[in-house]
């Protein structure tokens, strides 16, 4: 197997491209991979500045690595969910990434600020961990990003991820989550302009990509995930991808091309919003959701950001 750039021994071949590379080809194969998907969609120019939600695992930190390295200027935001064995450790290795690199962390804590963890929340809500997790990180996300004045946000979803969500909808024809799947999610009042600059890559090429660029990152996934279904769909798309490679680019990348036509955006579609009575978020309800939810485990959702302390790192670079 040669590079299919400078004709060299290939250590990493990519099927559905029909091509291999060499190390330095590689990495800039998958950087052009992520620069080529924010082009397409537009997701931010490089003057303005983007938060990146990281988790220290392989994905948020292999974009990190590439955005910073394009030469884009991108923030981390972590969010600590408190999750015993689990969260310290990817808690240090985000910190040392940006550390590393000079680069500017945010942390928001729920142990800091409440001394309990996404699991109690979720227990005292009679609600599955990672549906309350979801409604935190979506708050967080809106609301470090207004305070801060970030552009956008962008998160770590991969090719394998977005094909996983796609089959999921689709096998269940939930056309409003179909409407709204897109590498790109406009800003609305109260909502921050989200985007997923990874979905072109796989997830083998993020976790080669780290290995290449000696980047640490947590290898367990979060615990608390019983998400099943999805790890079958990832699976089923596996087989299919290993029998034909493209499948999974054909099936994704098809659909992004054909959903503005199958679902046009009507863009003054949307509810009546108003100020959450309690945090001052756009809301359809009195309370937003969020509040609502701390409220259910007796905790004052005004405190969380308290710890919000973004690190200025020095620069190195
Ligand atoms: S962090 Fe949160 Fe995930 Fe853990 S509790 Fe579920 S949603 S699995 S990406
Ligand atoms: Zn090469
Ligand atoms: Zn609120």
């Amino acid at each position: 197997m040669r590079c299919k750039k400078c004709k060299q021994t290939a250590c990493f071949q990519i099927r559905r491209h029909n091509a291999a590379f060499c190390e330095e080809h590689f990495v800039e194969h998958l950087q052009n991979q992520v620069v080529r998907a924010i082009k397409k969609f537009k997701m931010f120019p490089r003057s303005e500045k983007i938060l990146l939600a990281v988790s220290g695992g392989k994905d948020s930190l292999a974009l990190w690595d590439m955005l910073v390295d394009i030469g884009y200027s991108v923030d981390g935001l972590y969010i600590d969910l408190g999750i015993p064995d689990y969260s310290d450790v990817s808690g240090q290795k985000t910190r040392n990434f940006a550390e590393a690199r000079g680069l500017v962390l945010h942390e928001v804590s729920l142990s800091r600020a409440y001394g309990v963890d996404i699991g109690h929340i979720a227990r005292k809500n009679k609600k599955p961990p990672c549906s309350v997790c979801g409604v935190l990180k979506r708050y967080v996300m809106n609301t470090v990003a207004e305070r801060h004045g970030y552009f956008a946000v962008a998160t770590g979803h991969n090719l394998d991820d977005e094909a996983a969500v796609l089959m999921g909808n689709v096998l269940n024809w939930q056309t409003e989550y179909l409407q709204r799947q897109s590498p790109l999610l406009e800003a609305k009042p109260g909502m921050a302009r989200k985007v997923k600059p990874l979905f072109r890559l796989a997830e083998r090429e993020t976790a080669a990509y780290c290995v290449l660029r000696g980047i640490d990152y947590i290898m367990h996934e979060c615990p608390m995930s019983e998400d099943a279904t999805s790890f079958t769909y990832k699976e089923v798309l596996n087989r299919l991808e290993s029998e034909s490679p493209g499948s999974k680019d054909h099936f994704l990348l098809g659909f992004l091309r054909t959903a503005p036509q199958l679902f046009p955006q009507d863009p003054d579609d949307g509810p009546d919003l108003q100020a959450c009575t309690r945090c001052g978020q756009l809301t359809t309800t009195g309370e937003c959701g969020f509040c609502r939810q701390m409220a259910r485990a007796g905790l004052d959702s005004l405190a969380l950001f308290h710890s919000d302390t973004p690190q200025e790192r020095d620069q190195h670079n």
